[in-house]
């Protein structure tokens, strides 16, 4: 379809050349039936295979010829007199691999479970899609992260929190009898790229979702993607044993809360014997939680994880904390109230922390709780949909950001410990790794309401999988795949830069939270009549006479020195600190001469300049795309991208005219003026 329904998993005919070269290598796939992963290994490779090699391959279960597929897990009979390198492969890993069995050339896609079948089909396929050779393989691939999880803010009511592409997939009306074949090819996705978790719910909870009555719903759905490998997970409300239990309070430490959690838990795997686990936002934005009982967040959340761990389940916490009775730099907030407890949460919890300490802004430093908790497994959260970055109609490839803070150093506990690192290092030989991405999927046909933010769901599990991935490499498979390899080369481009040019027409320099109020859409950098000081955009840039920027070193809020001693230095210091985050540390004079030469007002200015000439070279990148590319998509994008010019405009006139008023200095020469 032509309307960006099949994703990155279009199998569009291959060109006859290549064609020629792939053929002899598929010509069966043998797969020993009876493992569910295995078999939709064996039917996505043959529905691969019959869109892009043009006839369908035979199918058989033992006895290979010439050029077959080989389907099999460890220990299989089709496997017999080859040795593999199971032991590197984990439980989800994969072997790609050409070999003689039998006499006959075959491929060999083999793992430990059905699950890393699974995987190297879909790598196998990808090598197909993007134009590899095949006759030579020796592919090892295994995760570097357990938990590869997609965070649905879907509501009950089919509403989306911070969602762009339509209403939310879940039709609980109709579940669980009926089961939209859309489940299915969402989860297909999802095994293409490693994801292999989802949380169903919102984590602005309703605890209605635990009520057996949702429990047989989410059961239907968790058949639906058992064979591809996905875990269902559930956001659970703190509050629950009263809402839907009865009880009088939910204190962690009151033994008839455990043991109704207890319960619920057992009746929840009764139901779904592969659960995953919870996720739980707690005293966040007014969401319950154990501070309201006086407990602190491990009691909270160990007494859950407790409940959870005689099934394997994993509890996953979020930090993302700060409060309206608290004066502290928000930024400082999480840190400060987590950091005391490290090494005090079960190995089953998994702290899970957003990939800044504000709230996924174009630009943050990392989180400094990265690092910091050495004893506490930490997982990543990303969020994919664009709730800052301009919704689905601002095309911004999000990849670059996630390298620039997955490879960020933590210098804890030296240099060289990289983010990436951090959340990749199990703290212990039990403890839990994992990422988490808040999903931009909805009902459009598209999938996240516009063809390029597909990209971001394909990278968010391409980063899961392997936290030192590079955005490029994604780019490319991602576009070839998508587009076609011939269209491959310009459209990486355009998002290579796509982001950087949100950060200059947003909020650049290390500016901040500048958005709109509520719905975050557009500018709003002069709001500062909201009730908690922290929502309003003035408390983040603090423009006045003098400069602009929020000092965060030790003469300000000193969230800096929660950072390793290296990066205060070196951030905390005017010459040495980057320009893309000069305003998050830093209340900067006006006049203070930049690296470029210029004042700050005047690279400020040219800074929403930049950002608005890279929307144009966006365009006039796309407008070369006419005829490469198919006729509804491409009209799309570029209907998509003169939004994306307009308001990229409506951005800077509305900030530059706003930050004049107070800087009250001339528009540097060369910015053009308003329309
Ligand atoms: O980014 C903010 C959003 C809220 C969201 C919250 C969170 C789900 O504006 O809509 O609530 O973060 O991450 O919990």
């Amino acid at each position: 379809a032509e309307d960006g329904y099949d994703l990155w998993l279009r199998y569009a005919p291959l060109d006859s050349g290549y064609r020629a070269t792939v053929a002899p290598h598929v010509a069966q796939i043998v797969a020993a039936t009876g493992n569910p992963q295995v078999d939709a290994a064996a039917d996505e490779l043959a529905r691969g295979l019959t869109g892009m090699v043009g006839r369908a391959p035979a199918r058989a279960t033992t006895a290979p010829v010439e050029g077959a597929v080989l389907l099999a897990t460890a220990g299989s009979p089709l496997l017999a007199g080859v040795a593999l390198p199971f032991e590197r492969l984990g439980k989800e890993g994969y072997v790609v691999r050409s070999a003689t069995i039998a006499g006959k050339r075959v491929t060999i896609v083999a793992g430990n479970s059905g699950q890393g079948v699974l995987y190297g089909a879909f790598r196998l396929l990808k090598l197909i899609q993007t134009r590899q050779p095949i006759a030579a393989l020796d592919i090892v691939d295994a995760p570097k992260l357990q938990v590869r999880v997609l965070n649905h803010w879907d509501n009950l009511s089919r509403s989306i929190e911070r969602g762009y592409a339509g209403l939310s997939l879940w039709d609980w009306q109709k579940l669980p009898h009926y089961k939209d074949p859309r489940y299915t090819d969402y989860a297909r996705a999802n095994a293409s790229i490693g994801i292999n978790a989802t949380v169903l719910n919102n984590v602005n909870a309703n605890a209605d979702i635990l009520t057996p009555e949702y429990l047989h719903k989410v059961a239907a759905l968790a058949e639906v993607f058992r064979p591809w490998g996905i875990r269902v997970y559930l956001t659970a409300r703190f509050s629950a044993p009263i809402e839907i239990g009865g009880l009088k309070t939910a204190d962690p430490l009151d033994p008839a809360v455990a043991a109704w959690w207890k319960a619920k838990v057992d009746e929840i795997y009764g139901i779904i014997p592969d659960f995953g686990g919870f996720v739980v936002k707690a005293n966040s934005e007014g969401q319950p939680g154990p501070n309201d009982y006086n407990r602190s967040h491990a009691e909270g959340a160990n007494m859950m994880a407790d409940a959870l761990a005689p099934h394997g389940g994993v509890m996953m916490w979020r930090a993302f904390v700060y409060a309206a009775e608290n004066a502290e730099d928000r930024h400082k907030q999480a840190y400060t109230e987590f950091k005391p407890l490290d090494g005090k949460f079960r190995d089953n919890v998994l702290v899970q922390v957003k990939n800044g300490a504000i709230d996924f802004q174009p630009r943050e430093p990392f989180h400094p709780l990265f690092g910091a908790m050495p004893r506490t497994p930490l997982m990543m959260e990303f969020q994919i949909t664009k709730e800052y970055l301009g919704f689905a109609t601002h095309l911004a490839y999000l990849g670059t950001m996630w390298e620039e803070v997955l490879q960020a150093d933590t210098f804890r506990p030296a240099r060289g410990n990289t983010v990436a690192k951090v959340i990749e290092t199990p703290v212990d030989a039990g403890a839990a790794t994992g990422m988490a991405g808040v999903a931009n999927i909805g009902n459009d046909r598209n999938w996240s309401g516009s063809q390029f933010d597909q990209a971001n769901w394909y990278a968010f599990g391409r980063f899961a999988w392997d936290p030192q991935a590079r955005a490029k490499d994604i780019a490319q498979d991602w576009a070839a795949m998508t587009w076609g390899p011939g269209a491959a080369a310009p459209i990486v481009d355009m998002m290579m830069a796509s982001r950087e040019a949100v950060v200059d027409y947003m909020t650049p320099l290390g500016l901040g939270h500048l958005m709109a109020t509520g719905h975050h859409y557009g500018p709003g950098p002069w709001v500062s009549d909201l009730a908690r000081p922290e929502w309003n955009p003035v408390y983040y840039h603090k423009a006045d006479a003098a400069g602009i920027g929020f000092d965060r070193t030790r003469t300000g809020s000193d969230a800096l020195g929660q950072y390793a001693p290296q990066l205060v230095a070196r951030w905390g210091n005017l010459k040495t600190v980057p320009d893309s985050l000069l305003l998050w540390f830093h209340h900067v004079p006006w006049d203070h001469r930049m690296a470029s030469g210029r004042s700050l007002w005047d690279e400020l200015v040219t800074r929403y300049d930049t950002g608005v000439g890279a929307v144009t070279a966006m365009q006039g990148q796309w407008q070369g795309l006419q005829g490469k590319v198919d006729p509804v998509r491409w009209a799309e994008v570029r209907d998509f991208l003169s939004i994306q010019h307009d308001e990229a405009q409506w951005w800077r006139d509305a900030s530059v005219a706003y930050f004049q008023s107070i800087a009250k200095r001339p528009l540097p020469a060369g910015h053009a003026p308003p329309p």
